[in-house]
């Protein structure tokens, strides 16, 4: 693994990072293992933010940095993605919270494996997350949390797809910092993780039938 990229992140050098991301991508390498690079230099910021090394303002760059990362690599997936779609997936951060990195990763992550993702973003109301899921039909619903005053949305959203008939016909994951198995059981969803490679190998076992 090259901690090149990380450390370049880690030190906010935004210009070096997304022209490194830019460079390797064009040059052919794995959009993924790029991905993970950068993923990692996400994880140490944390770390320095939690220890107080790093203040927010910090934070939000090297967020903003991971972001161009994530955008530069997207077009890059083509080359790693199969044909025919997977399956369907609604991703969402739900109300009340604005973290997004992490499902971001997921985001790019499954589209690269091969399904199509409609990703709604963050701060999402329940009700449209529920709209969503009525219009695309999709296979998987993710809500993603890194702050626990999401909870209360989670459940309200779960609650709502039960009501509308939906839940049945969907696996619903959560995944992100905050979240754990106990989560998972209070809002019925029938998946928790904290690594979103487990995520996508969940989508592809599940949806094992319709593998490329
Ligand atoms: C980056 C960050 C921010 C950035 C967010 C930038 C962005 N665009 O996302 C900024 C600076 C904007 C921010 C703001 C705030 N933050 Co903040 N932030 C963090 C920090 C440092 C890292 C979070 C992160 O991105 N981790 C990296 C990602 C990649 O990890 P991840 O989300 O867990 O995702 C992985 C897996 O979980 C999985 N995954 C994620 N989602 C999903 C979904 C599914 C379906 C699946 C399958 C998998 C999956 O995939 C990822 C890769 O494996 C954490 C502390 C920490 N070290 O965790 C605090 C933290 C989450 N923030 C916190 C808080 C309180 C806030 C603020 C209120 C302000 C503040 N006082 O700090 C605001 C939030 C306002 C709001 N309403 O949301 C608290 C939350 C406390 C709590 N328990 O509720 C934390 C824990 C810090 C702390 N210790 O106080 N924050």
């Amino acid at each position: 693994m090259n901690e090149e990229m990380a450390m370049a992140l880690v030190e906010l050098k935004r210009d070096e990072v997304l022209e490194a991301v830019r460079q390797r991508a064009e040059r052919g390498e794995d959009p993924v293992k790029i991905l993970e690079e950068c993923r990692r230099g996400m994880g140490i910021v944390g770390d320095r933010f939690q220890t107080g090394e790093f203040y927010l303002a910090e934070m939000m760059l090297a967020a903003e940095i991971f972001k161009g990362v994530v955008e530069i690599l997207n077009p890059h997936m083509a080359r790693v993605r199969p044909q025919k779609p997977l399956g369907t997936v609604v991703l969402a951060t739900l109300k009340g919270d604005i973290h997004d990195l992490g499902k971001d990763i997921l985001a790019t992550l499954l589209r690269a494996r091969g399904f199509e993702v409609h990703d709604l973003g963050v701060d999402v109301l329940p009700a449209v997350l529920v709209d969503k899921v009525k219009e695309v039909n999709p296979d998987f619903v993710g809500f993603s949390a890194l702050i626990t005053s999401a909870f209360a949305s989670m459940k309200e959203a779960s609650e709502l797809l039960v009501e509308s008939g939906l839940r049945d016909r969907v696996k619903l994951m959560v995944g992100g910092g905050v979240t754990t198995p106990a989560l998972k059981d209070h809002i019925g969803a029938d998946f928790q993780t904290l690594d979103a490679m487990e995520g996508v190998t969940y989508c592809v076992r599940q949806n094992g039938g319709r593998q490329q």
